[in-house]
């Protein structure tokens, strides 16, 4: 059946086909799992609602959006002449230069013709009788393949709060998740922005340098960091490059899955003019890795203090408004929430246009045609800025409909928060696999480490189905079980588990409050799914294969077969250790 368009122009016919794999999203993940699909032979189409490939990097196009792991290492690692031959401009690359990275993936490794664009998919039904997926999509498609893999993303399900009379107001409302492909101009317009999150942090300061006025709505005041970004010299590259496999080596070996110094003594042990040192180094380095100044940092909360209080300090110094500065100082454990890395965000509280309002008791009231109402006052403004963060990890699966066995949605499954094993697959969904799904290190790792790992287990496990002939592979429940309660003992380890951030699904009303990522260490994580496949897949059910014991052969994952860094082993990883696994 032929569809239309919006304007009801005839557009690409329907598709019925058959295939080995069918791919949902062409981010990151997409792109590698159909990268790896093709080099063992399979058929294999991709699904992606975008008009391009770049997922997260396609949608996030607000201004100052940029990676917060350094580009070096917030890149595939699976080549090492795509290491050598791409250049990064910067520490941390801007949006457009990596998605402009997500598309050079896409045509160094010939993989445009088998994405489908501007199509979502709409429905994953599996098929008792011949072990196979039914896909269909919002543009008629109705597909068939043996597996199904999802690579939606972890963060890519905007949240739209419901505020009152939204549709009352008469100028954009912009989501930072959402925008719009052309940019968006301020010059001239008074911008009101809802969120203080890492959209948000990024945002800000870029928004102000056009904005005659800027009105920032605050729930939470966040705990951010300098990023210190600077361009890459041609001579650095060099240097790093002369030293990337060590570099992914290390990385591979570390609790985040990225290499930065990590210092392991507890932060107590220190004197207070030691540990005044010790921050201020870290702060110059800047980043994410300020979090590595001591070992226990998120895991105790006298330590975390310490390092809390240096962080209020610098705000206060930065800021000069001392109510605006009190304003803007977290009280929360630092690093509870996704810590924010940013340039400038603080100091563009004291540009004289900009004002900050604290929503954080008496909430955003309502939309009104020429702005935003809190206590009583409106806050006149042309546009407004939803940098509201969101539905995270399962916010995309929510958006398909998927059946497994004996007719059970994956929504049905999952009401009580997600279940899936290892974070790969989920019990009653046989074939159906995950990409950085709920109970994986995802979120809590370099997302594009996290992403290689998964997909070159499942190439493994895909050829290995392959070899001894099976029909289907499912997840047993007892296992699925084990792994869902481990991840969550795990979680109880770390001050992460005690704030309402979205790691918990805190940020959407309603949610059942779940620690959905894997915090006990990437290198962990890395081990147990090793074991797992070293020993032809324990926990899963292979049906119909010739041998279920048959050993696995290595084809993609020998380079994750890695020692872990104990070094820098973090009290998670070595609860992780300790909690035991079925
Ligand atoms: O979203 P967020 P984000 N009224 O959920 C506020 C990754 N990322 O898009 O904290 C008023 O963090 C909400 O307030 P509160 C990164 O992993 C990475 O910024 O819930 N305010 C919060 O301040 C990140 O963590 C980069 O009280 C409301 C904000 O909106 C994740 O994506 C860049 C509200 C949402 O913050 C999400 O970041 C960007 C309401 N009704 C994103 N509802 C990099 O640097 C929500 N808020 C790589």
């Amino acid at each position: 059946m032929a569809q239309e368009n919006a304007a009801g122009e005839a557009t690409r016919p329907a598709e019925n086909g058959t295939f080995d794999a069918v791919v949902i999203g062409a981010g990151f993940a997409g792109l590698y799992m159909l990268h790896r699909l093709r080099g063992l032979g399979f058929t294999a189409q991709v699904y992606e609602a975008g008009s391009g490939v770049g997922g997260t990097w396609y949608w996030n196009r607000y201004p100052g959006a940029r990676c917060d792991v350094e580009s070096l290492q917030y890149s595939f690692s699976f080549s090492e002449e795509l290491d050598q031959e791409w250049n990064w401009s910067e520490k941390y690359s801007p949006q457009p230069e990596i998605l402009a990275y997500a598309n050079h993936i896409a045509d160094r490794f010939d993989l445009r013709g088998q994405i489908v664009f501007d199509t979502r998919v709409t429905a994953a039904t599996f098929n008792e009788v011949t072990d196979t997926w039914l896909i269909e999509t919002d543009r008629g498609d109705r597909v068939t393949a043996k597996f199904c893999i999802m690579a939606v993303g972890c963060l890519s399900a905007p949240n739209r709060p419901a505020f009152q009379g939204k549709s009352d107001f008469r100028g954009p409302i912009y989501h930072t998740g959402e925008w719009p492909h052309e940019g968006v101009d301020f010059g001239g317009l008074r911008v009101g922005v809802i969120g203080t999150g890492s959209s948000a942090i990024q945002s800000i300061p870029m928004i102000a340098q056009q904005a005659v006025q800027l009105t920032v709505f605050q729930r939470t005041a966040t705990w951010s960091v300098p990023a210190w970004n600077e361009a890459l010299s041609a001579e650095y590259l060099k240097d790093a490059k002369a030293h990337y496999p060590a570099l992914r080596a290390k990385a591979r070996a570390r609790p985040t899955g990225f290499y930065f110094p990590f210092n392991i003594q507890p932060a107590l042990q220190a004197s207070s003019e030691e540990r005044e040192q010790q921050y201020e180094a870290a702060w110059r380095r800047g980043g994410l890795p300020f979090l590595g100044a001591y070992g226990d940092l998120l895991f105790d909360k006298s330590a975390n203090d310490t390092i809390a209080e240096f962080a209020r300090q610098k705000i206060r110094d930065i800021v000069k408004n001392p109510a605006t500065a009190e304003l803007l100082c977290p009280h929360n454990v630092f690093g509870c929430k996704r810590l924010c890395v940013d340039t400038n965000y603080f100091e563009t509280y004291n540009l004289p246009h900009v004002k900050l309002v604290d929503v954080s008791k008496t909430p955003i009231e309502r939309f009104t045609k020429d702005g935003i109402v809190v206590d009583g006052t409106e806050y006149m403004v042309d546009a407004i800025v939803s940098a509201t963060g969101f539905a995270a990890m399962t916010g995309s699966f929510d958006k398909i409909k998927i059946t497994g066995r004996s007719g059970r949605t994956l929504a049905e499954k999952w009401s009580g928060g997600p279940r899936a094993y290892l974070g790969l697959a989920s019990e009653g969904f046989p074939n159906l696999f995950m990409i950085t799904g709920p109970g994986s290190p995802s979120v809590l790792a370099s997302m594009i480490q996290a992403i290689e790992q998964h997909v070159d287990w499942l190439a493994d496990c895909l050829g290995h189905m392959r070899d001894v002939a099976a029909n289907s592979i499912e997840p047993l429940r007892e296992n699925e079980d084990a792994w869902v309660a481990h991840v969550n003992d795990v979680s109880m380890v770390s001050l992460r588990s005690t704030c309402s951030s979205w790691y918990v699904g805190a940020n959407i009303p309603g949610r059942p409050r779940v620690f959905m990522p894997y915090i006990g260490g990437f290198p962990v994580y890395v081990q147990k799914c090793n074991e797992v496949m070293n020993s032809a897949y324990d926990g899963f059910v292979l049906k119909g294969a010739r041998s279920n014991n048959a050993p696995p052969r290595v084809r993609f994952t020998e380079r994750w077969h890695v020692p872990l860094d104990i070094e820098v082993i973090s009290p998670a990883a070595v609860a992780a250790k300790r909690v035991p696994v079925v």
